[in-house]
């Protein structure tokens, strides 16, 4: 790869820092975290090195689904403050060179938002057509897979119109008609008003949702989980759309957008972000998710199965090493801990893999997304109690579950692992009450391991997490070869060991990563030829590093950056 011949672009060289705004600080005392209390926490931010940082969304919202149903598109939700807040915390990310990137949420919105509330009164209203409905009168609608319905029926009978209408999430979120040249000036002149408030950029939630098949198909009864997913993003009209919004209004900034793309793969990709095509930047997958991980998030063996997730990542790189830009993440609030996936949170490893996990995500080939709390090595919650959980999605399952007689004891066990709720337990601030999260009772309970794993300790010590993270934000700045070098898979074989290159121009770095709790020699031979007595390490997650006659031996959870 050649340094000369790269499109340059500030939004593959930074690195995006993710807030769950309900998560992050409290600064008023009722339990939920505000934007008052990102404001109070920029410097944390900052100093951690990162470039970019998304915020889930922020909008008016009956919090059915923790603000992704959305009631007014452009008024922040009473919990997390007013419009002054908001622009006082934009001015104070620009104020510091952080770029701030939005949600978009438009493949649905809450049954709150007045477009809703008018369009279910009648089929004559002016707003019914925001909406995809089925008449009554043509019998039951086919089938169609809901993610958070407690029946998982995605139709909805509204007596008012005698007709269903469409939620691909829950019954509050009623799906947008795109098909509306109405619904989609409405928000694109939307999405024109937050760019002029001066936002950066959009991560667009299952956007390869928004166009629905015409006429509605019937679908095979099974027809649910990937493969109902794939289905609903092979709308006929989505390129069209997106290549509009583009048009319409994306090129008129300059910005970056991510679609979050459940249902895209590497051979449909770049239909989305071929940049000749005029659609979006970037876009995130599920495919690693998805290792070892069935319906309704019962995992099994394959869990943590390292040569199949090496492919999975290494798939991606290929099929955007030409075009388009490519997006490295674990973690995010609908995925558990990182630590707790792909690598260990026993005591005697979770700070050494958390490590290790963190120059994963920012040593590979493409714009890394880390979710806030990683950078503290923070794990699972792993609640005993059903009535523990906030998550609308595990509390439907498991009633589902129940009702189907299946089996719950496995249900709870594998929701340790991967429930939604593991990543949306409050940030550890301090060893005070709640972490310092909050001077009240938090929405959700704090993990009570914030004793130990907290910012206010890790500041103190040199060898944290954090202060690992903030070194390893400047290790990437410093060498364009981790931005954009060519990334190269070493031994795809090997179970414990993750190793790969990474070449721009004639400067290569060799990664060396153990996903396991073993110490693990391998044969200097193997490893792209490098001369180890004579590299210089430019990272390392522990003090030693074992390197002798022709081998290196990695000890559990180890990560070496070489060149
Ligand atoms: O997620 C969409 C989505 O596909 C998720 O349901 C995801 O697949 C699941 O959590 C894990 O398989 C987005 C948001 O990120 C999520 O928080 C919202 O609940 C959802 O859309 C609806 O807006
Ligand atoms: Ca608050």
């Amino acid at each position: 790869m050649k340094l000369a011949s790269i499109q340059r672009e500030w939004w593959k060289e930074g690195v995006v820092y993710q807030i769950y705004p309900r998560s992050f600080q409290d600064s008023n005392g009722d339990g939920v975290g505000d934007l008052r209390g990102i404001i109070n926490r920029l410097d944390y931010i900052k100093d951690l090195g990162v470039d970019i940082i998304w915020l889930n969304p922020i909008y008016s919202s009956p919090n059915d689904d923790n603000g992704y149903d959305i009631s007014d598109y452009r008024n922040i939700m009473a919990e997390f403050g007013d419009m002054a807040d908001f622009e006082a915390l934009l001015a104070g990310m620009h104020e510091r060179g952080l770029k701030v990137v939005m949600d978009l949420v438009v493949n649905h919105c809450s049954d709150e938002h007045v477009w809703f509330q008018e369009a279910k009164q009648s089929r004559d209203n002016p707003y019914y057509d925001y909406f995809h409905w089925w008449p009554a009168e043509k019998g039951t609608p086919p089938r169609r897979w809901s993610y958070f319905d407690p029946e998982a029926n995605a139709w909805r009978y509204n007596e008012a119109t005698n007709s269903y209408y469409l939620h691909y999430f829950a019954i509050k979120q009623p799906d947008l008609n795109w098909e509306n040249p109405k619904l989609r000036a409405e928000i694109y002149d939307m999405m024109h008003f937050w760019f002029k408030k001066g936002i950066d950029g959009f991560r667009m939630d299952v956007i390869t949702f928004i166009s629905k098949h015409d006429g509605y198909p019937e679908f095979e009864e099974k027809y649910q989980g990937q493969k109902m997913i794939d289905a609903y993003a092979q709308g006929p009209r989505l390129h069209e759309y997106l290549h509009e919004m583009n048009r319409e209004v994306l090129q008129h900034y300059d910005i970056m957008t991510v679609a979050e793309g459940p249902g895209t793969h590497t051979d449909n990709v770049l239909n989305l972000v071929d940049a000749d095509r005029q659609e979006l930047n970037m876009n995130y997958h599920f495919d690693h998710q998805g290792i070892g991980v069935g319906d309704r998030f019962i995992v099994n063996d394959d869990f943590q199965n390292l040569v199949k997730f090496k492919q999975v990542m290494s798939d991606w790189d290929t099929a955007l090493a030409d075009k388009g830009w490519n997006t490295i993440y674990f973690g995010n609030h609908d995925f558990p801990r990182m630590v707790t996936r792909w690598a260990s949170d026993a005591p005697e490893h979770r700070r050494i893999a958390s490590k290790m996990l963190s120059t994963y995500l920012l040593t590979m080939r493409g714009t890394p997304y880390y979710y806030m709390g990683d950078e503290l090595g923070m794990s699972n919650i792993k609640f005993d109690n059903i009535e523990d959980y906030k998550d609308i999605m595990t509390i439907n399952w498991y009633n589902l579950t129940k009702e189907e007689g299946g089996d719950l004891e496995q249900f709870m066990e594998s929701h340790k692992l991967c429930a939604r709720d593991n990543a949306r337990t409050p940030i550890h601030w301090d060893d005070s009450a709640h972490g310092g999260f909050t001077s009240g009772t938090p929405w959700i309970q704090v993990n009570p391991n914030y004793v130990e794993v907290n910012a206010a300790a890790q500041e103190q010590d040199p060898d944290s997490e954090l202060h690992y993270f903030r070194t390893l934000n400047q290790v990437r700045k410093n060498n364009l070869t981790l931005v954009y070098g060519a990334y190269d898979l070493l031994l795809p074989e090997h179970t414990q060991v993750y190793a790969y290159t990474r070449t721009l121009d004639e400067d290569t770095i060799l990664v060396l990563l153990n996903f396991s709790s073993d110490s693990v020699t391998l044969n200097i031979a193997d490893l792209g030829g490098m001369n180890m007595q004579q590299a210089q390490v430019l990272l390392n997650n522990l003090t030693e590093l074992n390197i002798t006659e022709g081998q290196i031996t990695l000890a559990p959870y180890q990560a070496v950056l070489m060149r």
